[in-house]
């Protein structure tokens, strides 16, 4: 809004109270347009709840937040889209936690491999004190967690055989998500890692700049990435919690009445994507097998699990604020 004064002199307080009363009317009046990043397509679980998300939060606050979410990672890959949040240059997100340890150390603590006993668990953590705890420590560098989604568990998949012992992983090219813990993990279990965005990882396994990759059924399945790495090998070694995300600049705008609505959109939102989680779980791991994907069941994973003792070690010497962090998820019942 443009203010014009007139020629005539005001004192500065004058002017400065027209200005605050101006900008309190225009933040009154004009809608905040929020955009939302999604790496998903449509109909995926993620972008089902973003969408459900926005919607509810715009009929919650008379339509002074509006939005629209936009899939498949147009707007950046995730890195971008965590700067982005942190300076205000995008007001929502919905994405996997693993990612956002550069910028908040303390979240890698859910990129420890094998740090959650299960869904179960994950969702106790992340619903409780923890979960505020990491919340917290985000707000602090500028993105607010308002609810927690599922992402199930990652399992490493690839081209050539099926993974049995960590020893099948030697010489096997993976790609990570973009996270040094990661490369750690890969490298600790014998295999080599190339941190990657998901957008180019389909032709990667293509064309063999990678041998293999890891993530869940329902992502294994909507990349197509199950057509060219058909061996799934369940290690699940990361179960890794996802978050519906504002930046704290676009929130720190609304009235505390939106904030509660909004707030309420996004647990309304996790309930709706937890749900379609658990559906598109069995469905995604249904239509891959059926495709002729070769699973491959790892009954006892201690192999897998022994070796990421030196994982641990290096993020806690890199870390130390990271032992408190598994001291109370390894407590959480
Ligand atoms: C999917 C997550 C998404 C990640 C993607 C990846 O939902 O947030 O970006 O994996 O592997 O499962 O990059």
């Amino acid at each position: 809004m443009k203010i014009k004064f007139p020629t005539k002199k005001f004192s500065t307080a004058l002017v400065l109270a027209t200005a605050v009363s101006a900008a309190t009317v225009s933040s009154m009046t004009q809608a905040a347009d929020w955009k939302g990043w999604n790496i998903h397509n449509t109909g995926y679980p993620v972008t089902v709840a973003m969408e459900s998300f926005i919607k509810e939060a715009d009929k919650a606050t008379d339509g002074r937040v509006t939005g629209r979410v936009y899939n498949g990672a147009v707007l950046g890959n995730q890195s971008d889209a965590i700067q982005m949040l942190q300076v205000g240059g995008i007001q929502f997100a919905g994405f996997n936690l693993g990612p956002m340890g550069d910028a908040v150390p303390e979240v890698n603590v859910v990129s420890l491999p094998f740090i959650f006993k299960g869904l179960d668990h994950m969702h106790r953590v992340m619903d409780g004190p923890v979960g505020d705890e990491l919340s917290a420590a985000m707000e602090k560098k500028g993105i607010k967690a308002l609810a927690w989604y599922d992402g199930g568990a990652r399992s490493f998949y690839n081209t050539s055989k099926a993974i049995k012992t960590p020893a099948d992983m030697k010489g096997e090219k993976f790609r990570v998500m973009n996270n040094e813990l990661y490369v750690g993990m890969v490298e600790a279990l014998g295999g080599n890692a190339t941190p990657m965005a998901y957008s180019e990882v389909y032709q990667s396994l293509k064309t063999g700049v990678v041998d293999g990759a890891e993530n869940n059924w329902p992502s294994y399945d909507s990349s197509n990435h199950f057509e060219v790495a058909t061996y799934y090998s369940l290690t699940e070694h990361l179960i890794l919690p996802e978050c519906i995300c504002v930046s704290v600049a676009a929130w720190d705008k609304l009235s505390t009445k939106d904030q509660v609505a909004v707030k309420k959109a996004a647990r309304n939102s996790s309930a709706l994507q937890r749900d379609l989680w658990a559906k598109r779980d069995t469905e995604s791991r249904k239509k891959v097998l059926a495709s002729g994907v070769k699973f491959n069941e790892i009954k006892d994973k201690s192999a897998f699990q022994n070796a990421m003792t030196p994982v641990y070690k290096k993020a806690v010497k890199d870390n130390p604020s990271l032992q408190y962090f598994i001291d109370a998820i390894q407590s959480t019942p």
